[in-house]
């Protein structure tokens, strides 16, 4: 890893949120690719800080520290990746799910999408399914993406899913996963049409989704081979429960 990168890296780890912007934007006008900076720098750190969370060598409010660093690093790059586009490629809700406060993935995606050219709709955390469903009829939305990085929330990822397949929308929506606990496995299991593992491939994500709705409804676009194989996997419970 280049010097530069391991210094924001350090920042992150650090949490020394006021030496970050002056380094990322240096390393922004020394030509160092923005996604560089977000994969082996602030990402990177954020890395080592779950590692000594974990191992107990920090707690919460070094956590906080860092990632009161991780937004100020992500916001300097921010203008960076988000351009002024005059044709949106189509509107997204997101949010972390009920019961979740972490947001610095959700917020790395958000800024993705919107530099790719998606109307971003932030519902901030703790969003419940309800807030996900109002705010993708509001806005006419194409995608609602949730985030969740703790197992104990990814339930509110199933049940959103579902609120927004029984809701009365007028245009069809499709859904899309994603955080640390989150797998493509899951995904499929509640019936989400996508998953993706990071944030670039969130943007590829979206893209295919958007695509596949210019398609007929029907049993899922080709893009969203998960919706049919979840409504088969709610069919063998249904038929496993005898109803
Ligand atoms: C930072 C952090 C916090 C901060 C959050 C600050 C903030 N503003 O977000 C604070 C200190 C508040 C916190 C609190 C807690 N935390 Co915490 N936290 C973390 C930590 C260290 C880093 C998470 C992070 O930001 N990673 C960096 C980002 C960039 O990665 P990411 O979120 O995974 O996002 C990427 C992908 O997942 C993906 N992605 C993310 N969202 C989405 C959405 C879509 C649609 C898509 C497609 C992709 C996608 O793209 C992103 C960018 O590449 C993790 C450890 C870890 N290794 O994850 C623990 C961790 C998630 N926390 C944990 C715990 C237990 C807690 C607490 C319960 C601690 C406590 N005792 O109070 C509380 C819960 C509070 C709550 N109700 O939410 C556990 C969860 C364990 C589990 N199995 O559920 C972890 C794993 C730590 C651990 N090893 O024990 N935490």
């Amino acid at each position: 890893m280049s010097s530069t990168l391991q210094e924001i890296a350090d920042c992150v780890i650090a949490g020394r949120f006021d030496e970050i912007k002056p380094l990322v934007e240096s390393a922004l006008s020394n030509g160092v690719d923005p996604q560089a900076i977000i994969d082996a720098g602030l990402r990177s750190g954020m890395q080592v800080v779950g590692q000594k969370f974990k191992a107990n060598e920090l707690f919460i409010p070094e956590v906080l520290i860092a990632a009161r660093a991780m937004k100020a690093g992500t916001e300097a790059i921010k203008r960076h990746v988000v351009t002024d586009y005059t044709d949106s490629l189509g509107t997204v809700v997101i949010g972390t799910v009920k019961g979740d406060l972490h947001d610095i993935g959700k917020n790395l995606v958000a800024m993705m999408l919107e530099g790719a050219g998606f109307q971003v709709i932030d519902l901030g955390t703790d969003a419940s399914p309800e807030a996900f469903v109002e705010a993708a009829r509001e806005n006419d939305a194409e995608i609602v993406a949730m985030s969740a990085l703790l197992t104990t929330t990814m339930p509110k990822m199933a049940e959103t899913v579902h609120a927004l397949s029984s809701a009365d929308l007028d245009r069809p929506v499709r859904t899309m996963v994603g955080g640390a606990p989150v797998s493509q496995g899951f995904a499929t299991e509640i019936g989400a049409d996508a998953y993706a593992p990071e944030a670039a491939s969130a943007v590829e994500a979206a893209r295919s989704l958007v695509a596949g709705l210019s398609r007929p409804r029907g049993d899922g676009p080709p893009c969203c081979p998960q919706r049919a194989s979840a409504r088969r996997l709610r069919q063998d419970s249904e038929k496993g429960r005898g109803r």
